[in-house]
């Protein structure tokens, strides 16, 4: 059985949710960045970490393709044109849409005060939009972002449609704003959600 650790106000959902489109068993332990319990297994402090027998497994990006690879679901299988497009997906989400919001995050609550500089937050959120623009151009007809295939960057950029909201970052774009709520109408979402 597999062990999370991370609240799910954190990317740890990402990996919570895979589990539950997998249908794969899990503890999950609530524990909070920098806390000594996850300290033990990424000396990091950041969450998420996975559990899976002897080995704890940090990022996300890194833990859902894993579990994906392993499960032999929610993946084009590596070595394949399909898995380079997806991998692809993957990484331009991390670069903008992930990379931008977090960097809101570190100028918000993360840095020391002194080293935070407010104003970059307009900047992020105007690159933002334009971040969504070519995210529903790669959505095209959908409904996924590989077409009719949900795969691993459906779970990363939708975390992010969710966390743009919170962190009050624009979301104006309509064919972005659908898929999102498509994706939040998903049971494994769902079942997620409720367990924080
Ligand atoms: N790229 C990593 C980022 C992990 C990360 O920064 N997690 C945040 C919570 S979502 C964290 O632990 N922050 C505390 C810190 O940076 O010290 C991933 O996707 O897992």
């Amino acid at each position: 059985m597999y062990t999370v650790l991370g609240g799910i106000r954190s990317r740890a959902f990402r990996v919570l949710w895979m589990l539950e489109e997998l249908g794969q068993p899990y503890e999950h332990i609530a524990a909070p960045p920098r806390s000594d319990d996850v300290r033990k297994h990424n000396t990091s402090g950041k969450i998420p970490v996975l559990l899976d027998g002897e080995a704890a497994l940090t990022d996300s990006t890194a833990i859902l393709q894993y579990l994906a690879d392993k499960h032999d679901e929610l993946t084009f299988p590596a070595g394949s044109i399909d898995r380079a497009h997806q991998d692809g997906i993957t990484h331009f989400v991390l670069d903008e849409l992930d990379a931008l919001l977090w960097t809101a995050s570190r100028h918000s609550f993360i840095l020391p005060e002194e080293h935070r500089v407010p104003a970059v937050k307009d900047s992020l959120k105007w690159e933002f939009e334009t971040s969504l623009a070519r995210l529903a151009e790669r959505l095209g007809d959908g409904p996924f972002l590989m077409g009719e295939t949900m795969t691993v960057p459906d779970i990363i950029a939708s975390h992010c449609c969710g966390w743009a909201i919170v962190a009050k970052f624009p979301m104006q774009n309509d064919v972005v704003n659908a898929y999102a709520e498509r994706m939040r109408a998903r049971p494994a979402y769902q079942r997620t959600s409720a367990l924080g």
